[in-house]
């Protein structure tokens, strides 16, 4: 059932919406919901990888880019009660100090991380309250709560994503939306092949010599969070490897 009606009208699941939903935690985060008995609607710029995903768990693939306002107002259409949204889309680009930081991967960070969770929930938050008991995850990072050298226009991204989240809690506070936030520390993914444009033996040696997570661990949390009943609130959960302490103390620094 990946053709584009997301099937509100002859489908009775609640609709889970999940962004970034092409691979990663975002693509395990769609198993994981669909098992819960969700129609998921899968977002990403890969049509075809959320369309082949969709055909898998009976979910409907959509195209979008969290950067292009029509892009977003495209993908949300039709879609008029909305139980679950995941804002996984994001990520980081680049590792470099602020005084060389380079102006476009910034903007991109901030576009996808910030400015593209943010539009995605505008646009779907009239459907969330609809619901009676919506549910807004934002995927940020333990960077949204640490600094690390080099790392700025990814930490200071999901700090403004993760504020951005934490003051739409308060803001709907006595509306029928719970909202959580999950901040992953490393988890082995595309995240550093992306991070170094595709330079696979340094996105590789990140997670070299210690066991980092996978996307299903914290698809299976995001699945726990969606599963309370509507008056539990898990406001935030940050989830690490064991062999990772912090951003930038693990089994290798020490
Ligand atoms: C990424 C977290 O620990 O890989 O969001 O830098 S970490």
């Amino acid at each position: 059932m990946s053709t584009d009606t997301a099937s509100q009208s002859t489908d009775n699941r609640p609709i889970a919406v999940v962004t970034g939903a092409s691979s990663g935690i975002g693509a395990a985060t769609a198993r994981q919901l669909a098992t819960q008995g969700y129609h998921v609607v899968l977002g990403a710029r890969r049509l075809d990888r959320v369309t082949a995903l969709a055909d898998e768990i009976g979910g409907t693939g959509r195209q979008l880019d969290v950067t292009d306002d029509d892009s977003v107002a495209a993908f949300v259409a039709g879609l008029d009660t909305v139980n679950v949204l995941v804002n996984n889309a994001g990520g980081a680009k680049g590792l470099d100090p602020v005084s060389t930081a380079d102006l476009d991967d910034w903007r991109w960070m901030w576009e996808t991380n910030v400015l593209g969770s943010l539009r995605v929930t505008k646009a779907l938050l009239p459907a969330l309250i609809a619901s009676g008991d919506g549910l807004i995850v934002s995927v940020t990072s333990i960077a949204a709560f640490e600094a690390y050298d080099n790392g700025a226009g990814y930490t200071s991204a999901k700090h403004a994503q993760g504020v951005t989240h934490r003051t739409l809690r308060y803001e709907l506070l006595g509306k029928p939306v719970r909202l959580t936030e999950i901040a992953p520390g490393m988890v082995e993914t595309d995240f550093s092949l992306v991070r170094f444009e595709g330079d696979r033996e340094r996105a590789d040696a990140v997670y070299a010599g210690l066991t980092p997570l996978v996307a299903e661990d914290v698809a299976e949390v995001i699945g726990f969070v969606a599963s309370r009943p509507p008056h539990v609130n898990l406001d935030q959960i940050i989830l690490k490897p064991r062999d990772q302490a912090s951003a930038r103390r693990n089994v290798k620094t020490g």
